[in-house]
């Protein structure tokens, strides 16, 4: 030990190699003596700017940092698999589509959109949900999102929008968040982001996991068969462990806690062998529907109802693997929505066509050049041949003499020279021979012009719940904009949606009378069916497989009882942590040391879906009065959770205000196993909803 830990020369040898292989080496391979005193006139200097390996290491640092992508800069990948379970060569010839069973690698990066990379989780935000397939015929990304419409109908107001949703340029601030001036005032003159305002206040925006949400291809695409006949499609992810979201309040504080929650919440799962699974779906329909749908297909603002189009399940993604390395994977990943494989095609909606530009071209600028197709995380996995060549960090330069098409070697003279790669025809990507016309006009269709009715029909759908969690977004984030005027046209809009949701913000936000509707429907609103498909709670796991309970534990806790809680998490398929005054574990009433994961204030009840809380009869008392512990008690109790408890807790739970208030969510599981896999059970409906509508009378 003390020869490991000898720092007196600056650290330098403190680790000696252990063989060749672990001698460290300059990037030129030169081997380092020593990499932890720069080369000097006598020790106390001057430095000598001779040293080429401290210059070396000083100046390969100095250049570490790549833009951050202007949007969904904080992301997390994760490698997995794709595997066909329908085939469906009556749509598309593409092999993915077409080899049923087969496993094609993937790669999937998960981000927010706003906030920049260092930014928290669990932001109000879009979630961006990114897939590259490697396909034996080259990448297809599925570049999409977890809302499945979008803020604006042509890509040209892309840069606007997000100029008004980030930081103001002028103070730099707010980061990652909506709630301000510029985003509501450029919303509120954008009638068109209308329904996205809809799902954006929802909880859709607070996902409780990356693992328990949905994700949308969002635009209209085509599938094209080897007849070359097309349909139109848009694609699906459901995830197996159904939806779920935090709340507001839970949000705020989880992201002080741990502004990573969504990164270790993936990270731990696949680090723990419980991989996420989502089900590839299609809504296809043809030329035929799109003519008679009350909206128009190519309209990215809407979708189309799947109680009006049913999702037909094809596929599973599994998410199995983590990162190796974060830069050189969820950083470098380059996601293109034109990177499309035979039997896939775009459609004429105008984001997507904005889309197919702006990913390539911020690319070049991010990555550094056009040879990025070279990165691991970005080259195909299937052969690739053409004569591109050279460029900046050219990796994979042809051999031979041919570089170009049409050549003549291979034939004649040239017999023994490869000619290199030829184009197929029969093998090739071909797009879609639609039938365009048109005068050259810079105009909306008018076909793009309802922006109220689908809202209405999102916010009908919820339940109450929902609701009044979208009310109370919206009054939030309208109470952080200061210009009365911004605000008062927001609510104008939300009347032609909901005249009672409408009316709640108008009161949150304090106005004294209902601000006149704004004149911009100008298509009349329809009143469209509910869509059950739309909301979270009713389309809810009812099982509580893959989230996790906390238990705190203190000491005299009854072991019994806490062995009985975590085997009934573990038998349901969840992860239970134990939590303790001390991270060093608590002395059980079996006279045994438990140690704990979590320290109180580091593992505080927001950053689980249930909790437990256990001890003996002293240290109920004792720690009736310790803050992080009432803090405990109190946010579950807010948040709607399932608490388990002993009687022992009472005096805790007095001075938390919520032992009287024992409602049907607080379980007592003092009498062992039963008890405990009976609370577990009840865990799976994930939240006891009716404490907040008792809360709200
Ligand atoms: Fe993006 N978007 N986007 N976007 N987008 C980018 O590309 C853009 C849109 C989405 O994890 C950028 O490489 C325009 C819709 C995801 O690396 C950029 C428009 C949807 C990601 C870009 C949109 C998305 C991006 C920034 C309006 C859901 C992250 C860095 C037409 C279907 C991918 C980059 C990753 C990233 C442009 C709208 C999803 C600037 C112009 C709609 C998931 O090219």
């Amino acid at each position: 030990m003390a020869d490991l830990f000898d720092l007196s020369d600056g650290g330098a040898n403190h680790q000696k190699p252990q063989d060749d292989d672990h001698v460290m080496t300059t990037a030129q391979g030169h081997p380092v003596a020593d990499d932890q005193n720069w080369l000097s006139a006598g020790p106390r200097g001057p430095q000598l700017l001779e040293d080429q390996i401290a210059r070396e290491k000083i100046f390969h640092f100095d250049h570490e940092r790549i833009p951050e992508r202007v949007v969904h800069a904080r992301g997390y990948g994760v490698h997995g698999h794709f595997e066909l379970k329908k085939a469906i060569p009556q749509y598309s010839r593409a092999a993915i589509f077409n080899q049923e069973g087969v496993k094609v690698p993937t790669f999937t990066r998960f981000s927010t959109v706003a906030g920049n990379k260092g930014s928290p989780d669990l932001a109000r935000d879009v979630r961006g949900f990114a897939t590259k397939f490697y396909t034996s015929e080259g990448n297809w990304d599925l570049v999409g999102n977890n809302i499945p419409v979008f803020f604006i109908q042509d890509a040209i107001k892309f840069p606007d929008l997000i100029h008004a949703a980030k930081p103001a340029p002028d103070r730099g601030f707010p980061q990652a968040q909506t709630a301000h001036d510029n985003f509501w005032d450029f919303i509120s003159l954008s009638p068109e982001a209308m329904n996205m305002v809809m799902w954006i206040m929802s909880d859709r925006t607070i996902p409780r996991s990356f693992r328990f949400m949905e994700g949308f291809g969002v635009h209209t695409f085509r599938l094209v068969n080897a007849e070359g006949k097309a349909h139109f499609v848009k694609f699906h992810w459901k995830p197996a462990l159904g939806l779920q979201s935090v709340v507001w309040n839970e949000a705020l504080k989880v992201n002080g806690m741990d502004p990573d929650f969504h990164r270790r919440d993936m990270w731990d799962a696949i680090d723990a062998g419980d991989y996420p699974q989502w089900d590839l779906g299609i809504q296809v329909f043809d030329e035929e529907f799109a003519e008679k749908f009350e909206f128009d297909v190519l309209d990215a603002t809407k979708i189309i109802p799947e109680e009006q189009v049913p999702v037909e399940i094809i596929g599973t993604l599994t998410l199995d693997a983590n990162v190796d390395n974060f830069f050189a994977e969820t950083e470098q990943v380059a996601f293109c929505t034109q990177n499309i494989v035979p039997g896939i095609d775009h459609s004429d909606d105008p984001l997507l066509q904005g889309r197919n530009f702006s990913y390539l071209d911020t690319q070049l600028k991010r990555l550094g050049g056009p040879n990025f197709t070279h990165l691991p995380i970005n080259a195909p996995k299937c052969p690739v041949r053409h004569f591109q060549q050279d460029g900046h960090m050219a990796m994979h330069n042809p051999k031979g003499r041919v570089n170009y098409e049409p050549n003549s070697w291979g034939s004649g003279d040239g017999a023994d020279v490869d000619p290199g790669p030829r184009a197929s025809a029969e093998r090739g990507f071909q797009s879609y021979p639609a039938e365009i016309s048109g005068a050259k006009v810079r105009e909306r269709s008018p076909t793009f012009a309802d922006h109220y009715s689908q809202a209405r029909q999102f916010y009908i759908s919820q339940t109450p719940v929902e609701q009044t969690h979208m009310g109370n977004a919206l009054t939030f984030e309208l109470s952080k904009v200061q210009r009365m005027d911004i605000r008062k046209r927001m609510v104008g809009h939300l009347r032609h949606i909901d005249e009672g949701l409408a009316q709640d913000v108008a009161d949150g936000i304090g106005l004294t009378e209902l601000p006149d509707k704004v004149p911009f429907a100008r298509k009349p609103i329809t009143d469209l069916p509910e869509s059950p498909a739309l909301s979270i709670l009713k389309n809810g796991p009812d099982s509580f497989k893959g989230r996790k309970l906390g238990i705190y534990i203190a000491e005299g806790a009854d072991a019994g009882v806490v062995k009985a809680l975590q085997q009934a998490a573990k038998d349901a398929g969840a992860m239970a942590e134990i939590i303790a005054p001390h991270v060093a574990g608590a002395k059980l009433s079996d006279g045994k040391l438990m140690e704990a994961d979590e320290k109180i204030d580091g593992g505080p009840s927001v950053v689980y879906d249930a909790v437990a809380v256990v001890m003996g009869e002293e240290s109920g008392k004792r720690y009736a009065e310790d803050k992080p512990s009432i803090d405990f008690v109190n946010d579950a109790f807010a948040h709607a959770k399932f608490v388990a408890y002993v009687p022992a807790v009472q005096p805790l739970f007095e001075n938390a205000g919520v032992w009287s208030r024992r409602d049907d969510g607080f379980v007592d599981v003092s009498s062992g196993k039963d008890a405990a896999a009976s609370f577990i059970e009840t865990c799976g409906k994930l939240r006891f909803w009716d404490r907040e509508s008792v809360k709200q009378d």
